[in-house]
């Protein structure tokens, strides 16, 4: 990092470790609130969609505003949360450091979590997980944080008051990246108030795959309502070359209704401390990567996999029918990997790095191996190879 402010770290953790003693108590108070100012900023969205519809922008759709407040089928802000796996950037082929900027906003937008369940996702840049940033080690990254999409940051403004969008929870959004060598991992000098836009660098010295994350109290429910992402920085002489490479974040999700319950569901904190989640979700929904967004490849391709866990719970990744040649455990892409795995195991906050030949063609679906979580709870996705 280039500014390191003492004092700021210290503010950040206490006050991290202030309101997670009082949390508890306050815990159902706040769901309440949480509930009253999810309505009342659906309702502001409603009255304000036509003014804001004149703003069209790429990942943010207005479907229609709610008939009335007791629908069980309210207003989304985009109709897809979840990032494509084959959303990430290609290989980096230069053999000299670069400085790369990289350009960042929350934004919290309901969607679909299934069909006829909405759910507030806090997000980087409308998608869960956030974008994959890839570099190569020696590069030096800006990383550029606004709170709140900045095309549509003064209608976010009009839609409710500061003290309203402080009751929700996120009167602040930040980021702490794995990859960065420092207190906080940049999130000292990231905590970015509503409307605000903040910015550091930092040197990418070590190779690896990395989770990045938001760090602003409570940091546990913002990571829990989506705020992860990936950075890879590769090794200087680059990776080996694969036929095709895909983006995978496993996470867990917090609702108040049981998994399938209908109509838009508020973040249980409750069940986040005792560490029972409704959802199980690879990419941010349900069958987010099937059909149409399966992964795909052919017989004879060289797959690469970067799986990761942005959440609290790790993940027993498994492809039914596949055994992988190289998983490159905890993000270690330099060290050795293990060599015909079935099934690895990703912490919280970490990633691993999966190479495998497709070689009988078919379907075959990613899981966790926990296997109710694949079969009741979301975790599943496909490959399909032809
Ligand atoms: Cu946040």
């Amino acid at each position: 990092m280039n500014i390191y402010n003492r004092s700021t770290v210290i503010f950040i953790v206490l006050s991290s470790l202030i309101s997670a003693c009082s949390d508890e108590a306050k815990n159902k108070a706040m769901a309440e609130k949480y509930n009253a100012v999810q309505a009342e900023k659906l309702k502001h969205k409603a009255m304000s969609a036509e003014e804001m519809s004149a703003h069209s922008g790429e990942e943010m759709h207005h479907a229609m505003p709610m008939a009335n407040e007791t629908t069980t089928t309210p207003k989304i802000d985009t109709d897809e949360i979840g990032r494509r796996a084959d959303d990430l950037p290609p290989p980096i082929n230069r053999k000299q450091s670069q400085r790369l900027s990289i350009d960042l906003y929350s934004d919290e937008v309901v969607a679909e979590m299934m069909p006829d369940v909405t759910y507030q996702y806090w997000t980087y840049n409308g998608k869960v997980p956030g974008p994959f940033i890839r570099a190569r080690a020696g590069d030096q990254i800006e990383i550029n944080l606004s709170h709140g999409k900045p095309s549509v940051a003064h209608e976010t403004h009009s839609q409710h008051t500061s003290s309203e969008h402080a009751a929700a929870g996120h009167s602040a959004h930040s980021i702490d990246l794995h990859a960065v060598v420092g207190p906080g991992g940049g999130a000292p000098l990231m905590q970015v108030a509503q409307g605000d836009q903040k910015s550091f660098s930092f040197k990418a010295t070590r190779p690896g795959i990395y989770i990045y994350h938001c760090a602003s109290p409570h940091v546990p429910t913002h990571i829990a309502n989506g705020m992860y992402g990936m950075i890879l920085v590769e090794p200087e002489q680059g990776l080996s070359k694969v036929d095709r490479e895909f983006y995978v974040m496993q996470g867990d999700f917090y609702t108040h209704g049981k998994y399938g319950d209908k109509g838009l569901q508020a973040f249980s904190k409750e069940k986040l401390l005792n560490e029972h989640p409704e959802y199980f979700l690879f990419n941010g929904r349900v069958n987010s990567l099937s059909g149409e967004r399966a992964l795909k490849a052919k017989v004879g391709e060289k797959i690469r996999l970067f799986v990761g866990v942005g959440s609290h719970i790790a993940s027993n990744f498994h492809i039914i029918g596949a055994i992988f040649d190289n998983v490159y455990q905890d993000g270690a892409i330099t060290n050795p990997p293990l060599r015909n795995v079935q099934t690895t195991i990703i912490a919280p906050g970490s990633a691993v790095m999966i190479e495998f030949t497709a070689e009988v063609p078919g379907k075959y679906l990613l899981v966790d191996h926990s296997l109710a979580r694949a079969i009741d709870k979301g975790a599943l996705a496909e490959l399909v190879i032809e």
